[in-house]
């Protein structure tokens, strides 16, 4: 459905059209240049301006035209006079619209914000968050966590003294605002693109990336040994730890606060982003604890007059604390979990009113030890879209920013993530045993199709992917078999409890690894990379990849009837185009590989869907004269001794493919079987080798990383 967002009033003062980039004509005068310069930024500063010159123009014009074409004045005919004002009125219209960014352009720097008057600050909040909306809908990216960041972002850094003062930021899928506020505002243009600025915080990028982020929950931890490395050094830094709602559920969150509130002499502050969102609707017992604080219509009432009045002197806030502890627990009627942690609660504040955050921000900094503060921000703040579908807009891919229509490519093959949830959906009506289980990605893995469709058979357990695969196999020791999904870079958090709560104890928990391999614009973070070589050494763990559609859909009903630890691991994007909707469930079974291609020449074997880059090289290459046979192994482990033994025995080449790392993946774990069995083919091996992969197009990177057609072909034909 097509929405028309023509007023642009929430965003800030100006039109739609703002975000066109509009030819300036060029302007010879320099005087000129300047007083336009002077007009616009009066405009600007003063947008309501604008709006009475259009009123007046267009009230006064039909007597100015009357006025002006009198012979004694211009000697113009109406029709030329017209021509004339309107002409200058829609320069002026296009001029001001080309280069609304007046403040934006103007601060370069976190030092160059504190000289902004907190008026001027909320216009430059105003043009930051056009300038993230416009940027955004063409070069896509995290939108409305970033939307709701905008003041906060703006606040800490008019506040506190960064780079000195340290900001954790955590996931660091929030900081577009902090990104451009912090000297890379043209830098931004080309965030997530291959040579361009990480779309997160990066150490290597710029000083004011305190610490690296992607993965959430993190923040409280790495922000308690910064301020704990200070306090050893005597540094007298500030640090601050900004976390989100959703990534405070995450348990190592809640290990990073019973620590740091343990510390008494540690100067930290967290402040908690509560949206009352992660990517969906926040889920368990914390997000109704933080609903009950921050609704408490008395103890609100209370608390902002007493804010009112403390705030504006540290001292005495600090005095009235165990006073105002009282009051809270009197009115709350429980003790509060911050405060319990030895944390001093201060909150909730509104994230978006910067009067109100740079003054609570400026009390807070003159308070010592471990403290929390509660702001209260709506995801997707100022723009109509993303506020009103949150979880659609949390990283929207292009859009026009006009109408906030999405901009999807049409026809193409469904996404792997579909053809799971879908499958979900039809073994759970197989079997009642199956349930879904989720670490807070529901939409984004899909699993929000058995969500609606068995809710209760389904389950959100926030970010928490070690609580999500022990959760797992408490089910599966007690009858029921879960599917418990994880992007593949996410379930590196919970490689022990894959170990020690399911392979050990062999229980049929189907772990479905989405996002493995290469995953692109999200970058280094974010590839599934290290599944297989991790996994790969796990006893008792089958790890199957599917080329296609149609062996997801099977390796998941394989999955089910296999009773064991099984593992499924398969790419972000769209599939290759293989029917699967109505096919009827195949076992396949478990550790066979199958023969795509038979040759004489060379043997490729592949893992997963590069399988399909593979074959296109093998075709090439047999127009070349060479014979490719082609194996698609499918599963990582336990791997097709027969196959790979007619391969060794059969074939003096062998290139091994894999979206993954090279260091300990199938193709070393290939090798060496034939080694350890006694063929001696050479085996070139095609993956990531050791080191980091940023960000870029997949197509980009797997050519980078020397595994897409091209650079498959080239092994096989040895060039
Ligand atoms: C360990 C881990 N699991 C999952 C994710 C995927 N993820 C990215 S942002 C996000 C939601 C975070 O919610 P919150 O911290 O409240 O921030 P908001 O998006 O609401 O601003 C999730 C689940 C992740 N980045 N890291
Ligand atoms: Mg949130």
């Amino acid at each position: 459905m097509m929405h028309k967002y023509s007023d642009f009033s929430a965003i800030g003062k100006g039109s739609a059209a703002d975000f066109a980039e509009v030819g300036r004509p060029a302007i010879s005068c320099e005087g000129m240049q300047e007083s336009m310069r002077l007009v616009k930024k009066i405009f600007v500063l003063h947008a309501d301006l604008k709006k009475y010159l259009s009123l007046f123009t267009f009230q006064f014009l039909p007597y100015l035209i009357r006025t002006l074409a009198s012979p004694k004045i211009l000697r113009l005919n109406k029709i030329q006079t017209s021509l004339v004002l309107y002409s200058a009125y829609s320069y002026l219209c296009i001029s001001m619209a080309a280069d609304e960014y007046i403040l934006l352009n103007r601060i370069g720097s976190p030092r160059e914000l504190k000289t902004l008057t907190q008026e001027e600050l909320r216009t430059y909040c105003d043009e930051l968050r056009r300038y993230i909306i416009g940027e955004c809908s063409v070069n896509p990216g995290h939108l409305a966590s970033s939307l709701g960041a905008v003041e906060l972002a703006a606040a800490l850094h008019y506040v506190y003294d960064t780079p000195e003062d340290k900001i954790v930021w955590d996931v660091g899928h929030q900081t577009y605002a902090h990104k451009i506020i912090t000297g890379r505002r043209e830098a931004f243009r080309n965030k997530r693109r291959l040579g361009g600025i990480s779309g997160f915080p990066r150490m290597a990028e710029s000083e004011y990336d305190a610490f690296g982020g992607g993965h959430a929950s993190v923040s409280i931890s790495a922000a308690f040994g910064m301020a704990k490395a200070a306090e050893l050094r005597g540094e007298k830094r500030k640090v601050v730890a900004v976390i989100g709602d959703g990534s405070m559920t995450g348990g190592l969150a809640f290990e990073g606060l019973n620590n740091a509130g343990a510390s008494k002499s540690t100067d930290l502050l967290v402040i908690l982003n509560d949206n009352n969102m992660a990517i969906d609707q926040a889920t368990g017992a914390l997000k109704n604890y933080l609903l009950k604080i921050s609704t408490s219509v008395h103890y609100n009432r209370l608390k902002q007059r007493l804010w009112g009045v403390l705030s504006h002197t540290p001292r005495l806030l600090r005095l009235c604390q165990k006073m105002g502890n009282a009051v809270k627990q009197g009115v709350l009627n429980n003790s509060n979990l911050f405060e319990s942690l030895n944390f001093r609660y201060f909150g909730p504040v509104d994230g978006h009113s910067l009067p109100e955050l740079v003054r609570t921000l400026r009390a807070l900094r003159a308070i010592p030890g471990p403290k929390l503060l509660h702001v209260m921000t709506v995801k997707g703040k100022g723009y109509l879209p993303a506020e009103h579908d949150k979880p659609v807009w949390h990283a929207p891919g292009r859009f026009n920013p006009e109408t906030g229509e999405r901009i999807v490519a049409q026809g193409a093959a469904a996404r792997y993530q579909d053809v799971f949830g879908r499958t979900l959906v039809d073994l759970a009506q197989l079997d009642p045993r199956v349930v879904g289980v989720t670490p807070a990605m529901p939409s984004g893995c899909s699993m929000n199709m058995l969500m609606q469709a068995m809710p209760e058979r389904c389950f959100d357990v926030g970010i928490a992917e070690g609580h999500a695969v022990t959760f797992s196999a408490g089910l599966a020791a007690a009858g029921m078999v879960p599917f418990c999904n994880i992007y593949s870079s996410f379930m590196q958090r919970a490689y022990d409890n894959v170990i020690h709560d399911v392979a050990i104890q062999n229980l049929p928990v189907v772990l479905c690894l989405d996002r493995g391999g290469l995953v692109g614009e999200d970058g280094v973070t974010h590839h599934g990379l290290f599944d297989m070589a991790a996994f790969g050494t796990v006893p008792s763990l089958t790890i199957a990849a599917p080329m296609d559609e149609r062996e997801l859909r099977n390796m998941m009903y394989s999955a089910l009837q296999a009773g064991g630890p099984y593992m499924i691991r398969y790419p972000r994007g769209n599939g290759a185009g293989a029917p699967w909707q109505d096919e009827p469930f195949e076992v396949l079974p478990t550790g066979k590989g199958r023969c795509l291609r038979e040759g004489g020449d060379v043997a490729l074997l592949t893992v997963g869907t590069v399988g399909h880059a593979a074959a296109r090289a093998a075709e090439r290459a047999a127009a070349e004269g060479l014979s490719v046979a082609h194996y698609d192994l499918r599963f990582a482990k336990p791997l097709d001794e027969e196959l790979l033994a007619e391969v060794g025995s059969r074939f003096a080449r062998v290139v091994t493919v894999e979206d993954g790392s090279l260091r300990g993946g199938v193709g070393e774990t290939v090798t060496a079987w034939f080694n350890s069995h006694g063929f001696k083919p050479s085996v070139r091996s095609l993956g990531v080798g050791d080191e980091w992969i940023e960000h870029g197009t997949p197509a980009q990177l797997y050519a980078l990383c020397g595994f897409d057609e091209e650079s498959i072909l080239r092994a096989i034909l040895q060039r």
